[in-house]
C-alpha cells in the first residue's frame, strides 16, 4: 500500500513540476480551516503530514484510474482529502467515487461506464448504477476544478490590477487600464477557462491557498468570484505572489482573503476621523496663516497620519519602543507635528522670518530639520521614542541613514532581532522609481551586518513628480517595483478609504513583527495644490487637475460615512475640529513669544551624557593618543597569532602573521600593525568598532586579514580583534555589498547613535567616492552646519599615484579640502590656548594624509579622544602598506606621544638651517620617492623636507615655525597629483598666509590634466622623474621669480 502511495506521488511529480510545490505545501498545510490563524495551521503542520500519509495508503487503487492525469491527479488528491474529513464537503458524484475506490474497486473499474443488463450479474449490476452516479462527465468536473483553481490564483497575481487605486477615478496606478484576461470583469470572460454562464451555480471545492471560502470548504462559481472581487479587485491592491515563501503567502492570504475580515470597531473608526481631524486641520491651520510660504503640504493624501499612527501603534503593541523615521518634503510638516508631536509652536515659529537664529552653523529650512521625541503611546500606553532623522532635499538619500542608524540602535540595546528597534521609511512616487539609492538600500536589508529586520515603506503615491507624470518619470508598472527585488509584499490602497488603509498599516506592522522583512504600503492619492503651494499645476496636468478640484476632501467623505453609520454625530465631529482649531491658535499664540529660533531643539540624534547640558565639549584639550608598551606587545601577539584552538590558516597568512610577530619583537609597526593597535586600544577603553566597506576583512590591498578563515572548515571564522581583552568592546568588520552610496550612508547613520564608537567606511579605491558623492556633500561635510548634529565617520581612501591609471589613482583630495570650511586668507590667532584643538573644534571635517603607520595610529586614536566629534577623511596608502620604511617605531606611540600634524625635517638640513637653500612641503607617500631622490642627489643638506600630515585644518602655528626656521630657503610645494588636482590649490593660499605673502611659494608636480593619471606606466615614471627633477632642481623657479 504505502508503495502504491509512493508511485503516485512520483507519477504526479514528474508530471506536475509546476504544481508540485504548492501542492506538497498545501498538503501539509491542509487541515487548516477558515478560523484558525496561521500560527495554528504552522503549529500543525507535521502532525498534518502525517496524518496525510496514513489515510493515503488506502487509496492507493485511485492511482491507477485513467482518467488521473498529472493535473487532475492533484485536484483528485485535493477532492479526496476534503472527502475524508467529511464527505459532504465535495460533490456528489466525488462521493459516490471515493465510495467506490474505498470499497475496494479494482483500478479502473471505479469510473467504468455501466455495463448493459443483460451480460451482468445482479450484483455486478447494482454497483455498476452507483458508478452511473458518480460519473456523469468526470473529465468536464475535473477540468472545471481545475479552472476555478487557476482563477483563484489568477486573482491572488493579478487582482491588484483592476483593483480601485486611483482616489481620482482617472488614472490607472499600474499604467495601465486594461483587464488581464484571466480577471473574471463579465461573465463572457468565464470563456478563458472554459467555463460558461450556466457554471456559475456549480459549487467547487476550494483549494488550500485560498481563505476566501471562510469556514466553507466549497462555494459556488458565483460567490468564489465575488469574493475574489472583494478581497483583491476593491480599494486594496495586494502585491504578494512573487515571494517565493509559502508560509509568507499564506499568511497574507489569510489577511486580505478572509471573509469579513477588514472589520473595525466604533472606537477605532472615531479615532481615525479624529487622526483625520487633525492632519487636515493642520494644513489648513497653516494655509491661513502662512498663504505663500512653502510647506509641501499634505493635501489630498492627509491619510498619511493616520497611516503612520497605525503602523506606529501596532509595532508598540509588538514590543517596538523605538521608531526611526526618514521622509522627504511632502507633508514632513504635519508628520512632525502630529506623529513625532513635536510642539507646534516650535514648528510654527519657524515660519517667521524676523527671529534669529541662535545656533552657530548656516541651519536649514523647516521642512528639512530633523527630530526626536520621547512620549507615551496613548494607544498602547507603552513608551516609545520617535525620531525623524533630518535630511537634505536630495530626495531618497536618508534611507540608509535611517536604516544605519536602527542598526545601531538595535546594535547598542541588544536588539539582535529588530523588536524594540525599527524604522518607517516615507518616500514620494517619482523619487521611489526614480533614485537608485533605494535600490541599494532594499539590497542591505537581509545582509547579516546591515540588516535592520525589516523596514516599513510608505509611499505618498500622488501620481505626479513635480509636473512629470508617471509615464513619463517609470518604465515599470507601479512606483513599487523596486521592492520586489526583496520579496517584499507590496500594499496598494485607495488613499480615499481610510479604513482600507487603516487595515493595510495594520498588516503591514504585524508583517514586519512577524517575519522581519521589508513592506510596503502604497498609499495612492493625489496632490490637490502644486508641487509646492506657489505652484500652477494646471500648467502641466490640467486635467488631473480639473478632477482634483472637483474631489471631496478625505475628511469630509470619512465624516459623512460614520455619520451616516450612526458612529458620531455631526456636532461630534465639529466638536473635535474647533478642539484641534483651538490647540493651533494657542500654540500660535505661544509661538509670537520666540525671539531666537534654536536648531538645536530639532536634533534628530542627541548624545545624552557626552557633552555639557547646554551642549558644550567637557573640555578643550585631548590627552596623549599614546600607549604602554604592554598593550603595545598584547595587541601585536594577539595580531600575529590564531586565538582559537584547532583552527587551520593559509600558510600566506601563515607567512604574514609570523611577519607581524618579528615586527612586534622589534617593536615596530607597519601600517596593518598600526591599524590593529588603534582598533585594540579603543576596544579595551570600550568602544565600539565597526569597520565596513567592499572586502574591508581581509583588505583590497591583502594586508589586513581581520576574519580568519579556517582552511579545513566551510565558514568557520575567527576574528582575533575580538579575543583581545575580557569585556571588550565588541568589534564589527563587516565585507559589505557593492555599494557606496547606500553603505556609507548607512554607516553616517550608524555613527550617528553614539559618540562611543568608532565608525570607518573604507572605499576599495579611493576614486569610488565619488558614487557616494551626495553622502559626503549633503551630509557629512555640512551636517553640522546645518542640523546641529556631530558625526564621528572616518573615511578610509586609498589614494597615491602608483602607475595603475586614471582608476585607482586618486580619492581627490582637491574635492575634500575644497569642501573645507577655513578661511586661505585669514591667519588665525596663532597664540590662543588650545589652538590646534580649538581649530579642530570649528572645522567641518578633518583631512589627514598619513605619512607613517604610527601617525595613523594616532589619528584613529585622537578620533575618540577629542572631546566633540568630527567626520575624519584620511587618505591612506597602497605601496606604503608595505615599505620597508614605512614603518614606526614603539617609541613613538608610548605614553605622552600625540598624532603629528606637521613632521618637520628631522635630517641634516635642520641641524644647519640657514644654509638650507630650498624646503620642501609635500603629504603623503610622495615623502619617500623625495628621501629616495635626495639621497640619490646628495643633497641633505641643501633641501628640508617637511610633511603636512593634517591637511585640514591647516596647521598654520606649525608650518609658521618650519618656514621660520629656515630663512633662507625657497619654499616650494611639491605632490605626485596634477597641478588641477592634489592638495596645491589648497595649500598654497594658506601658507602664503602664513609667511604673509612674504616668500612666493612654488610648485613642483604633475602638470594640470584632466584625468587623474595617465594610463602607461612609462609615462607615469617619466612624470615622476620630472617633478623629482623640478624638486631639487635649486635653478627650477630662477626665471618665474
Ligand atoms: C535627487 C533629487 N533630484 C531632484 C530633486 C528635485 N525635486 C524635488 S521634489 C521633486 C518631485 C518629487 O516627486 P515625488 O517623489 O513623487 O514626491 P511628491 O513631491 O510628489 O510628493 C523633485 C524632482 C530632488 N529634491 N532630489
Ligand atoms: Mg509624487
Amino acid at each position: 500500500m504505502v508503495c502504491s502511495f509512493k508511485k503516485l506521488k512520483r507519477s504526479c511529480e514528474r508530471l506536475r513540476t509546476k504544481m508540485f510545490h504548492l501542492r506538497t505545501c498545501a498538503a501539509k498545510l491542509r487541515p487548516l480551516t477558515a478560523s484558525q490563524t496561521v500560527k495554528t495551521f504552522a503549529q500543525n503542520r507535521p502532525a498534518a503530514a502525517r496524518t496525510f500519509q496514513q489515510i493515503r495508503c488506502y487509496t492507493a487503487p485511485v492511482a491507477a484510474e485513467p482518467f488521473l492525469s498529472g493535473t487532475s491527479s492533484n485536484y483528485v488528491e485535493e477532492m479526496y482529502y476534503a472527502w475524508l474529513e467529511n464527505p459532504k464537503s465535495v460533490h456528489k458524484s466525488w462521493d459516490i467515487f471515493f465510495r467506490n475506490t474505498n470499497a475496494g474497486a479494482p483500478p479502473g473499474t471505479a469510473y467504468q461506464s455501466p455495463l448493459p443488463l443483460s451480460r451482468g450479474s445482479l450484483s455486478t449490476i447494482a454497483r455498476a448504477q452507483s458508478l452511473v452516479e458518480a460519473q456523469p462527465n468526470v473529465d468536464k468536473l475535473v477540468e472545471d476544478h481545475l479552472a476555478v483553481q487557476s482563477l483563484i490564483r489568477a486573482y491572488q497575481i493579478r487582482g491588484h490590477h483592476v483593483a480601485q487605486l486611483d482616489p481620482l477615478g482617472i488614472l490607472d496606478a499600474d499604467l495601465d487600464s486594461s483587464v488581464p484576461a484571466d480577471i473574471i470583469s463579465s461573465t463572457d470572460k468565464l470563456g478563458f477557462y472554459g467555463l460558461h454562464e450556466s457554471d456559475l451555480d456549480k459549487v467547487f471545492h476550494l483549494p488550500t491557498t485560498t481563505f476566501i471560502g471562510g469556514k466553507e470548504s466549497a462555494l459556488p462559481l458565483r460567490e468564489i468570484i465575488r469574493r475574489l472581487e472583494m478581497a483583491y479587485c476593491q480599494h486594496i491592491g495586494v502585491e504578494f505572489m512573487f515571494i517565493n515563501d509559502l508560509e509568507q503567502c499564506q499568511w497574507i492570504r489569510q489577511k486580505f482573503e478572509t471573509p469579513g475580515i477588514m472589520q473595525f470597531t466604533n472606537e477605532e473608526k472615531r479615532t481615525l476621523l479624529a487622526r483625520l481631524v487633525r492632519s487636515t486641520r493642520f494644513e489648513e491651520f497653516l494655509q491661513r496663516k502662512w498663504s505663500s510660504e512653502k510647506r509641501f503640504g499634505l493635501e489630498g493624501c492627509e491619510v498619511l497620519i493616520p497611516a503612520l499612527k497605525t503602523i506606529i501603534d501596532k509595532s508598540s503593541e509588538n514590543g517596538v519602543d523605538y521608531v526611526i523615521m526618514g521622509m522627504p518634503h511632502r507633508g514632513r510638516l504635519n508628520v512632525l507635528a502630529n506623529v513625532i508631536r513635536k510642539e507646534l509652536e516650535q514648528i510654527f515659529c519657524q515660519f517667521d522670518s524676523k527671529l534669529e537664529a541662535a545656533d552657530e552653523g548656516s541651519g536649514d529650512v523647516k521642512y528639512h530639520l530633523g527630530m526626536y521625541h520621547r512620549r507615551i503611546n496613548r494607544v498602547t500606553d507603552r513608551n516609545i521614542t520617535l525620531s525623524l532623522v533630518a535630511n537634505p532635499s536630495h530626495l531618497e538619500a536618508a534611507d540608509p541613514v535611517v536604516m544605519g542608524k536602527t542598526k545601531a540602535e538595535q546594535f547598542y540595546c541588544g536588539d539582535t532581532e529588530g523588536k524594540k528597534v525599527m524604522s518607517i521609511l516615507l518616500h514620494g512616487d517619482a523619487a521611489f522609481a526614480g533614485q537608485g539609492i533605494v535600490y541599494e538600500t532594499f539590497h542591505l536589508s537581509d545582509l547579516p551586518s546591515y540588516t535592520t529586520h525589516g523596514t516599513v515603506h510608505v509611499v505618498v503615491n500622488n501620481q505626479i513628480g513635480f509636473t512629470t507624470d508617471p509615464r513619463m518619470a517609470r518604465s515599470s508598472p507601479y512606483p513599487t517595483d523596486v521592492a520586489r527585488v526583496v520579496n517584499a509584499p507590496i500594499f496598494h490602497v485607495n488613499s480615499d478609504d481610510p479604513e482600507a488603509v487603516m487595515y493595510v498599516c495594520n498588516v503591514a506592522a504585524e508583517w514586519r513583527s512577524t517575519f522581519h522583512k521589508d513592506v510596503v504600503v502604497d498609499l495612492v492619492c493625489y496632490r490637490r495644490n502644486g508641487h509646492n503651494e506657489m505652484d500652477e499645476p494646471m500648467f502641466t496636468q490640467p486635467l488631473m487637475y480639473k478632477q482634483i478640484r472637483k474631489q471631496k476632501p478625505v475628511l469630509q467623505k470619512y465624516a459623512e460615512l460614520l455619520v451616516s453609520q450612526g458612529v458620531v454625530n455631526q456636532p461630534e465631529y465639529e466638536e473635535e475640529i474647533s478642539k484641534y482649531d483651538k490647540i493651533c491658535e494657542e500654540a500660535f499664540a505661544r509661538s509670537k513669544d520666540e525671539k531666537i529660533l534654536h536648531i538645536k531643539h530639532w536634533l534628530d540624534s542627541p548624545w545624552p551624557g557626552f557633552f555639557t547640558l547646554d551642549g558644550q565639549p567637557r573640555s578643550m584639550s585631548c590627552p596623549s593618543t599614546g600607549l604602554t608598551e604592554d598593550i603595545l606587545t598584547h595587541i601585536g601577539s594577539v595580531a600575529s597569532s590564531v586565538p582559537v584552538e584547532n583552527f587551520t590558516i593559509h600558510g600566506g597568512l601563515s607567512r604574514i602573521l609570523k611577519t607581524r610577530g618579528e615586527l612586534v619583537k622589534n617593536r615596530t609597526v607597519d601600517w596593518a600593525l598600526a591599524e590593529y593597535m588603534a582598533f585594540g586600544s579603543l576596544l579595551k577603553e570600550g568602544i565600539h568598532i565597526r569597520l565596513s566597506g567592499q572586502d574591508v576583512e581581509r583588505g583590497t590591498f591583502s594586508h589586513r586579514h581581520h576574519v580568519l578563515h579556517d582552511q579545513n572548515v566551510d565558514k568557520r571564522t575567527c576574528i582575533p580583534m575580538n579575543h583581545l581583552w575580557p569585556n571588550q568592546a565588541p568589534y564589527t568588520v563587516c565585507n559589505s555589498s557593492l555599494s557606496e552610496y547606500g553603505v556609507l550612508g548607512f554607516e553616517l547613520g550608524f555613527a550617528m547613535a553614539s559618540p562611543n564608537a568608532l565608525v570607518l567606511w573604507e572605499a576599495q579605491f579611493g576614486d569610488f567616492h565619488n558614487t557616494a558623492q551626495c553622502i559626503i556633500d549633503q551630509f557629512i561635510c555640512p551636517g553640522q552646519a546645518k542640523w546641529v548634529r556631530q558625526n564621528g565617520i572616518v573615511l578610509l581612501l586609498p589614494h597615491g599615484m602608483e602607475g595603475m591609471g586614471p582608476e585607482h589613482s586618486s580619492a581627490r583630495p582637491e574635492r575634500f579640502l575644497q569642501m573645507c570650511n577655513d578661511d586661505p586668507d585669514v591667519l588665525p590667532d596663532l597664540e590662543e590656548a588650545n589652538f590646534d584643538i580649538n581649530q579642530l573644534y570649528d572645522c567641518n571635517w578633518v583631512v589627514v594624509n598619513c605619512s607613517t603607520p604610527g601617525n595613523f595610529f594616532h589619528v584613529l586614536r585622537r578620533q575618540i579622544l577629542l572631546p566633540f566629534r568630527k567626520p575624519l577623511i584620511i587618505f591612506t596608502p597602497k605601496s606604503l602598506l608595505r615599505h620597508p620604511e614605512a614603518r614606526t617605531s614603539f617609541d613613538e606611540m608610548l605614553p605622552g606621544t600625540h598624532f603629528q600634524r606637521v613632521i618637520p625635517e628631522n635630517g641634516p638640513a635642520s641641524q644647519n638651517p640657514e644654509k638650507v637653500k630650498r624646503l620642501l612641503f609635500c603629504t603623503g607617500k610622495v615623502y619617500y620617492d623625495l628621501t629616495r631622490e635626495r639621497a640619490a642627489r646628495n643633497m641633505a643638506e641643501e633641501v628640508a623636507i617637511t610633511r603636512i600630515e593634517q591637511l585640514s585644518p591647516f596647521p598654520f602655528d606649525l608650518l609658521l615655525k618650519e618656514v621660520q626656521k629656515y630663512p633662507n630657503a625657497e619654499l616650494a610645494w611639491c605632490q605626485e597629483e596634477h597641478k588641477n588636482q592634489g592638495y596645491y590649490d589648497y595649500v598654497k593660499p594658506r601658507l602664503r598666509t602664513t609667511i604673509n605673502r612674504s616668500r612666493p611659494v612654488w610648485y613642483a608636480g604633475r602638470d594640470p590634466a584632466a584625468a587623474p593619471a595617465t594610463g602607461n606606466k612609462k609615462t607615469h615614471l617619466t612624470e615622476l622623474q620630472r617633478l623629482l627633477d623640478t624638486a631639487f632642481n635649486l635653478d627650477a623657479f630662477k626665471n618665474l621669480a
